[in-house]
């Protein structure tokens, strides 16, 4: 299968489906868009026409384009079920998603590029009102995901059960995020625990930020 993924070496949403296509072995092209060059190769005609939403990633496959990363992580589950991302019962499927969402729903949007940008440009604040509003909201997604990882890890070094889960895919590029804004890991020791064993698995050192070709 051919697959192309537009990406940007620290976009956290990208970093998820890279790991995601590294856990399950999937060989991929990737077509970098630089998010701050020029005004953002994101929000350019080319890509606009693939992704009205002007966000990456987003996963050419076989001549078809899917966005969101959410989507594209499911999709390579249905197509590709091995190993799988969502293992068990609908019900701890459903606790997967739940952890991946709290991250993907309620901590990344508020964060994005473009909302900073927004606080930046239109409501006037400075770095550190935008870098206290970056670490309030990842505080309130990890406070949360202490308490559901006490809950579902099997071992205390994934957030659900003993293996790989769609909720680790997303939690780790979410770290990356709160270490670029300082967030002190410490009064989450479950939630580091889980991202210090991440990081030394192979398809997750693979799909970090500085690992990719275009990375600075
Ligand atoms: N919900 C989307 C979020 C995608 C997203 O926000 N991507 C960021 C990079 S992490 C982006 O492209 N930002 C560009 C911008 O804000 O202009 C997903 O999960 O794919």
């Amino acid at each position: 299968m051919a697959l192309t993924l537009y990406t940007y070496w620290r976009s956290s949403a990208a970093f998820r489906v890279r790991i995601a296509l590294n856990v399950k072995g999937l060989p991929y092209e990737s077509v970098p868009k630089h998010l701050l060059r020029d005004g953002g190769e994101q929000r350019k005609a080319d890509y606009l026409a693939l992704n009205p939403q002007g966000l990456v990633p987003g996963l050419g496959h076989d001549g078809a384009f899917i966005s969101q990363s959410l989507a594209i992580c499911e999709y390579l589950e249905e197509i590709h079920p091995q190993p799988p991302l969502l293992p068990g019962s609908a019900l701890d499927r459903a606790k997967i998603r739940a952890m991946a969402l709290a991250v993907a729903c309620d901590v990344h949007p508020l964060n994005n590029l473009r909302v900073q940008q927004y606080l930046r440009g239109e409501l006037g604040q400075d770095d550190a009102a935008v870098t206290r509003w970056t670490r309030y909201w990842i505080d309130r997604g990890f406070v949360a995901l202490e308490q559901l990882i006490a809950r579902h890890s099997g071992d205390g070094r994934h957030c659900h059960g003993s293996s790989v889960t769609l909720a680790d895919v997303f939690l780790v590029p979410q770290v990356y995020n709160a270490r670029r804004a300082q967030l002190d890991l410490s009064p989450y020791p479950r939630l580091a625990a889980v991202v210090q064993h991440l990081e030394s698995v192979p398809a997750f050192a693979a799909a970090r930020p500085e690992a990719q070709p275009d990375a600075e």
